[in-house]
């Protein structure tokens, strides 16, 4: 499937198809994973922001990594979705008036402007919930410890220690121009980072890898989770709402320090690539059952929402 004559094996992989296909997986078990039930106001509210559409990156990083150490789709399939409903829920919480206070998601109006803002605390609250107790109850085929591991790596970096931590200190320093670089990475590799780096490793270790190559995906998302928020950063300067699905130019409004408003464009730039060669090197031992890990990884620099 992957190497094609003499072309390098990378060359032949057609990230774009296997983005479209994994997408597509994704969005039919979200869809199954969260039917209407009584009472429907907040379960449509639930799934009004889960079934918009997002890229699907957290699944699908997770699904990728289960599939390089060895394990299945079906194995990662649950925990593809759970991450997937933790990330929705952190959109609508980070949109309500008392946080980022945004009109636009995901190509939508925001949760709390279609269905006011206490549901929408309420379907982030059921979407974090259901999160854990999807993976518990539709995971199979997975030793029941391993299970048990992948929750609890999953709700510390949804907590205080990652993701809740990471937007407090975001908050508090809100409106302020001296963000020192140490304070700014702190907000990102809790508040973006964290989670990123728990859906390749919750992926590895449903497939029951060895704690060695764990420690190296773990790295190696690290470097990703940081790249990424340093596109994220040039593409709230650089694209349209229309190109995002969400509203653009918001941290230069809020007068917000980013890692462009420190370095440039041009060094944010250099800086993200320098994290995307550093997370590729990690992936090196792997061979190429790590092609299309290696491949999203370039696209975390090349996309452009
Ligand atoms: C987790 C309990 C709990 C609370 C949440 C609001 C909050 C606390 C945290 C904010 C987290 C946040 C919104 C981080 C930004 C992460 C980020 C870069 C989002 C954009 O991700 P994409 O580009 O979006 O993958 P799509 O829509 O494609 O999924």
């Amino acid at each position: 499937m992957l190497v094609k004559d003499n072309l390098p094996s990378i060359q032949a992989f057609d990230l774009a198809v296997y983005l479209q296909e994994r997408k597509a997986l994704v969005d039919a078990a979200l869809d199954r994973a969260l039917p209407v039930s009584y009472p429907e106001k907040i379960y449509e509210a639930m799934r009004y922001s889960l079934l918009a559409s997002g890229k699907r990156l957290r699944p699908i990083f997770c699904l990728a990594s289960c599939e390089l150490t060895g394990g299945t789709l079906e194995m990662a399939m649950p925990t593809a979705c759970a991450l997937e409903m933790i990330h929705t829920m952190s959109l609508i919480h980070d949109d309500l008036p008392a946080m980022d206070n945004d009109d636009f998601r995901r190509g939508k109006p925001t949760n709390h402007k279609v269905y006011g803002e206490n549901i929408a605390i309420l379907a982030g609250d059921g979407l974090m919930i259901y999160a854990f107790e999807y993976i518990a109850r539709a995971t199979e085929e997975v030793p029941a410890d391993r299970v048990l591991a992948v929750i609890t790596k999953i709700a510390t970096a949804s907590g205080a220690a990652g993701l809740v931590g990471g937007q407090v200190v975001d908050l508090e320093y809100e409106g302020k121009s001296d963000v020192p670089l140490s304070t700014l990475n702190y907000i990102h590799t809790h508040k973006t980072g964290a989670l990123l780096e728990s859906t390749v490793v919750s992926g590895a270790m449903l497939a029951g890898c060895p704690a060695s190559d764990l420690e190296r995906l773990s790295q190696y998302a690290k470097n990703i989770g940081l790249a990424f928020q340093i596109i994220d950063d040039i593409l709230d300067i650089t694209s349209t709402q229309e190109e995002l699905g969400k509203t653009a130019g918001k941290d230069q409004q809020a007068q917000k320090v980013t890692f462009p408003s420190i370095w440039g464009i041009d060094e944010s730039k250099n800086q993200a690539h320098s994290l995307v060669q550093e997370a590729k090197a990690q992936l090196e031992p792997f061979g190429e059952r790590a092609i299309p890990l290696m491949a999203i990884t370039d696209f975390i620099t090349t996309r452009s929402n």
